[in-house]
């Protein structure tokens, strides 16, 4: 049964100025017609908004966690450790190019593990769609779409490069 929410995804990112970038990752779910929340929780900035976030989404069934950060990215890290949901990190391009996003998410000690995604836009998608993914052992509709959107995935990619 899902909880109040609805929402089996929660996308949370640690300022304002990421949502450019996650965007992507809620239209892709949207795409999907897959409910999901979204929040601005920062590891450092709010971290009490961070555990009551992650309480919450326990009670409300949520099954994915999505954790955009960019910089000393410790959001998806953070918030893995406080949960034992799945947690898929996106390093949010930065000054450096999104390279210390990218090291601060992917680079867990063993024990807490964070799924990492690509630097930016296309880590923002695939973190939906691996999410959808990994829905879609349960849920035979979403499985479906899965399907389909693979398959017309395939026929956009041209067969010659001129
Ligand atoms: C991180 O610091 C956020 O995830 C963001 O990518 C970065 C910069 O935040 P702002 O200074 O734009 O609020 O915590």
């Amino acid at each position: 049964m899902k909880g109040k929410s609805n929402s089996l995804v929660g996308i949370i990112m640690g300022s304002k100025s990421d949502w450019k970038t996650m965007i992507h990752c809620s239209d892709t779910l949207k795409k999907f017609k897959i409910k999901h929340e979204i929040k601005v929780i920062s590891a450092h900035r709010t971290p009490a908004r961070l555990h009551k976030f992650l309480n919450e989404s326990k009670k409300n069934k949520i099954e994915i966690i999505i954790a955009g950060a960019g910089g000393a990215a410790h959001l998806a890290g953070v918030a893995a450790s406080l949960t034992s949901l799945p947690v898929l990190g996106v390093p949010i391009e930065s000054k450096l190019k999104g390279l210390d996003s990218l090291l601060s998410t992917v680079q867990m000690p063993s024990g807490i593990p964070v799924g990492t995604l690509a630097i930016g836009k296309a880590g923002a998608i695939n973190a939906a769609l691996l999410a959808i993914s990994i829905l879609s052992v349960r849920y035979k509709k979403i499985e479906n779409k899965l399907i389909v959107y693979r398959s017309n995935f395939e026929k956009k990619i041209p067969k010659k490069p001129f």
